[in-house]
């Protein structure tokens, strides 16, 4: 695999506490799933390199703890990101709600959302309760709260996890054919390039302080 030729992308979880942010990319990179809860501190990096349409991406995911939505928290780890994912968890409408103040929180640090792939993502749906609002309601929150897209999603079974990357990469990509601005994201990997290559040879699943 050419890594030379491979494109980073950038990808945000945010979301309150306890909903299955680190679960979900744990998940997806190394299919695994535990059960047992360690809040995650500050944040926590890693990455998975995918093929998508010939090319060959380095999604890149910073997973932010829920417990800290201070402004300054976003504005150090959201910048030049090109994907955002705000988690909630089922059967809790208040996670859900608060993934609007999660968003206020970009925009008050002038995150242009329509630049970006910003995803609603709805998590632990094994646990759904039959009388919780369907999906639509969902959907509809979504729309209304100006989402690209909605997901649920269970970090425990897997459910909707390959999904949501895959939209988020698609959305990304077809952005950045539209505007026809190939060169942005290209610059935004070879920034991150020299960071990833030394935390692999440190062979470290890097948490950033
Ligand atoms: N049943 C079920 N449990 C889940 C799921 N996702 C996460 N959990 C559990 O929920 C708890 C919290 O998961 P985390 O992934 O640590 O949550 P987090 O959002 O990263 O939390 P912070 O780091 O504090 O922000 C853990 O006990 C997980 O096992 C899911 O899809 N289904
Ligand atoms: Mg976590």
């Amino acid at each position: 695999m050419d890594k030379s030729s491979s494109i980073g992308l950038k990808i945000i979880i945010i979301g309150d506490t306890s909903t299955g942010k680190t679960s979900i990319v744990t998940k997806y990179i190394y299919n695994k799933f535990s059960e047992s809860y360690k809040a995650t501190i500050v944040s926590q990096f890693d990455f998975k390199i995918i093929k998508y349409k010939d090319q060959i991406y380095r999604l890149q995911f910073w997973d932010l703890a829920g417990q800290d939505r201070s402004p300054e928290m976003t504005k150090l780890f959201c910048q030049d990101t090109n994907g955002v994912i705000i988690c909630c968890e089922v059967n809790k409408k208040e996670s859900r709600d608060n993934t609007l103040k999660w968003k206020e929180n970009l925009i008050n640090n002038r995150i242009d959302i329509k630049k970006i792939t910003l995803v609603l993502c709805e998590n632990k749906c094994d646990l759904l309760n039959d009388n919780y609002e369907n999906f639509q309601e969902l959907k509809n929150f979504s729309i209304n709260n100006e989402f690209n897209q909605c997901f649920r999603t269970s970090a425990l079974n897997g459910f909707g996890i390959e999904d949501m990357i895959l939209f988020i990469v698609e959305d990304i990509v077809n952005r950045n054919n539209n505007n026809n601005n190939n060169n942005e994201i290209n610059d935004t990997f070879k920034i991150q390039k020299n960071k990833e290559t030394t935390n692999q040879n440190n062979n470290i699943k890097k948490s950033c302080c």
